[in-house]
C-alpha cells in the first residue's frame, strides 16, 4: 500500500495547547504521532512510503478560502513582528462568536475569525506542515484513481475540524476534503468519518453537495468537542439535503454498539453508490485515548476496518486524530490491514 507521507509535519511543534478552564498542556497532537505511525508501517513490509506532489494552493483552494490561506501563510511571521512577550506560539484569546460578515485587520482579530478554539496553535512550521498534509492527501487520492487500489496519507497536522476559513481542533486545512473534492470531479464521492469527535469542518464544506456523501461518527456533541455541529438532525441543505449523516454516540459506547452504527453508515454509502471512498480515520475511538470516552478494542478497530474493506470501493485512508501514542502505531497497522495492501 502507498503511503504519503512528509517530514514537514515535524516543524509543527506547538509547545502547547490550553484545555476547558485555562489549563496548558502539552501539545497532544505532536509529532511522536506521526513518528510512531511511520515506525509502524515501516515494520509491516507492505507500506511503500511516498513523498507527496506538491501542485501548489490551486486543489486546496478548491476547499478554502483564500483570504483564510493567506493569514495562515502569514499569521507566524506577523506575530513575531507584534513583539507579543511569549512569542512561542500564536493563539489568539478573542473569538469572532457568530461572526459578522465583517472581515478583522488586525493579527489578533484574524486569528480569533480564523480559528475556533485554544488547540489550533500556529508556529513557524505550521503552515509548511498543513500544506504537505493537504498535498499528502490529494497525491493519495491520486494515486487510488491511477492505481485502483487503497493508499494511505499520513496527514499530520489532521483536517476534520479545519472549514472553508477556519481551523480548529488541531486542524489547519481540511485534508480529506481536499483529496474529496479532487475526486469529486472523476464522480460521486462519500467521505465516512471514524474520527472520535464530529468531522464538523468536512460537514461544512460539502453540507449543500448533492455530489459528496458525508458520514461521521463521533461522540454526541452535547458533551463532547466539538460541542456546536454533530447533531443527527444536522442533515445537509438545498440540494445538499439528505447528503450528510451524523451518529451521536454515548459515553462508553464499545465495539458491538459501534459496529451496529457502522453498519448503518455503510448501507448508506452503498446506496449512494460512490465512485471513490474518503476515510477520515481518526484513532480516538480507541479505549485508552486520553481524549476519547469510548472502549472500542483493537480488535474492534480492525473489524471496522474489515466492513469498510468490504464496500470494496477504491478508498483513500487519512489520518485524523489519536493520542494514545503507543498504541497508535499498532492500531493503525491493524486497520489498514484490514485492505488489500
Ligand atoms: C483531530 C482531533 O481529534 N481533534 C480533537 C480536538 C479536541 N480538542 C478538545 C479539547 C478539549 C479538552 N478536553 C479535555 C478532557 C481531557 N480528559
Ligand atoms: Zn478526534
Amino acid at each position: 500500500m502507498k503511503v504519503f507521507f512528509s517530514q514537514a509535519h515535524r516543524g509543527h511543534t506547538p509547545p502547547f495547547e490550553v484545555f476547558d478552564g485555562g489549563l496548558r498542556v502539552p501539545y497532544l497532537e505532536n509529532p511522536d504521532r506521526a513518528n510512531r505511525i511511520a515506525d509502524a508501517l515501516r515494520g509491516a513490509g507492505w507500506a511503500e512510503f511516498c513523498e507527496p506532489l506538491d501542485p501548489g494552493l490551486e486543489p486546496i483552494l478548491a476547499v478554502h478560502d483564500r483570504e483564510y490561506l493567506d493569514f495562515l501563510a502569514s499569521a507566524w511571521t506577523e506575530w513575531l513582528d507584534s513583539a507579543p512577550q511569549d512569542p512561542s506560539t500564536l493563539i489568539p484569546a478573542t473569538f469572532a462568536l457568530r461572526r459578522s460578515a465583517r472581515r478583522p485587520k488586525s493579527l489578533l482579530g484574524r486569528a480569533g475569525y480564523h480559528i475556533m478554539d485554544l488547540s489550533a496553535c500556529i508556529m513557524e512550521g505550521t503552515y509548511p506542515a498543513a500544506r504537505a498534509s493537504a498535498h499528502c492527501a490529494l497525491s493519495a487520492a491520486r494515486a487510488v484513481v491511477e492505481e485502483e487500489r487503497p493508499a494511505f496519507a499520513l496527514c499530520r497536522p489532521p483536517g476534520h475540524h479545519a472549514g472553508r476559513d477556519y481551523a480548529g481542533g488541531y486542524c489547519f486545512m481540511n485534508n480529506a476534503a481536499v483529496a474529496a473534492q479532487w475526486l469529486s470531479s472523476k464522480g460521486r464521492v462519500a467521505v465516512l468519518d471514524i474520527d472520535y469527535h464530529a468531522g464538523n469542518g468536512t460537514q461544512d464544506i460539502f453540507y449543500e453537495r448533492d455530489d459528496v456523501l458525508t458520514l461521521s461518527i463521533h461522540a454526541d456533541p452535547d458533551f463532547e468537542y466539538p460541542h456546536f455541529a454533530g447533531f443527527a438532525d444536522e442533515r445537509g441543505r438545498g440540494r445538499g439535503l439528505g447528503f450528510h449523516h451524523n451518529f451521536p454516540l454515548p459515553r462508553g459506547t464499545g465495539d458491538a454498539e459501534y459496529l451496529q452504527t457502522l453498519n448503518q453508515a455503510l448501507d448508506l454509502i452503498r446506496a449512494f453508490k460512490p465512485r471513490a471512498l474518503v476515510v477520515s480515520a481518526g484513532m480516538d475511538i480507541y479505549a485508552d485515548d486520553p481524549l476519547g470516552t469510548f472502549t472500542v478494542s483493537a480488535q474492534g478497530i480492525g473489524e471496522i476496518g474489515n466492513r469498510i474493506a468490504s464496500l470494496e470501493l477504491p478508498t483513500v485512508i487519512v489520518m485524523e486524530g489519536g493520542y494514545a501514542n503507543e498504541a497508535l502505531g499498532r492500531n493503525i497497522l491493524v486497520f489498514l490491514s484490514a485492505f488489500p495492501t
